[in-house]
């Protein structure tokens, strides 16, 4: 009996160890993107002139700027930015001197949103250390049906930037 119970321990932990490389498996497409040298496009959308601010000071937030145009003949909305090397990035929209979070763009078709300083922005919080002036890193435009788009961005100091004298050390 205690050797028949044995044997059930141990093909109960095989199934567990396959299903677990299933999981594995199953997660590389979406996991895999950070790695792949493909950026990701949703047909019809393009970023153009992306770039990546670095704050003056580190462990600010840096800011990114770019145009994300819709070339096709329906509405679509952006619902999330992610930039490559920071843990973190938020939409936001500079009204007087403050900054409002902003949870979602809707795009009409032919419609080009343009993130710049000053404006509507995206702030990069946790940036990483590869992140330098002069190097590039990638941003990823999340849309409302879940496609992305991906572009590379230039990386900035923030003395290389007209930052219109915005200070993204205050206000959050
Ligand atoms: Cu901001």
């Amino acid at each position: 009996m205690a050797l028949f119970r044995t044997t059930a321990l141990s093909l109960s932990l095989a199934m567990a160890a396959v299903s677990l490389a299933g999981c594995k498996q199953e997660a590389k497409p979406q996991g895999g993107d950070q790695a792949s040298a493909a950026p990701q496009s949703k047909p019809g959308t393009t970023i153009g002139d992306a770039r990546l601010v670095l704050p003056a000071v580190k462990g600010n937030p840096g800011a990114a700027y770019f145009s994300v145009s819709n070339g096709t003949s329906s509405t679509m909305a952006i619902a999330a930015i992610s930039v490559e090397g920071a843990e973190k990035a938020e939409i936001h929209q500079t009204v007087g001197t403050q900054m409002t979070p902003v949870d979602r763009i809707d795009m009409a078709p032919g419609t080009v949103i343009v993130f710049e300083p000053g404006r509507l922005h995206v702030m990069a919080f946790k940036l990483s250390d590869n992140l330098k002036p002069g190097g590039m890193t990638e941003v990823t435009v999340t849309f409302a049906d879940g496609d992305k788009t991906s572009a590379k961005m230039k990386i900035e100091s923030a003395g290389d930037a007209a930052m219109g004298g915005m200070d993204h050390g205050d206000g959050h």
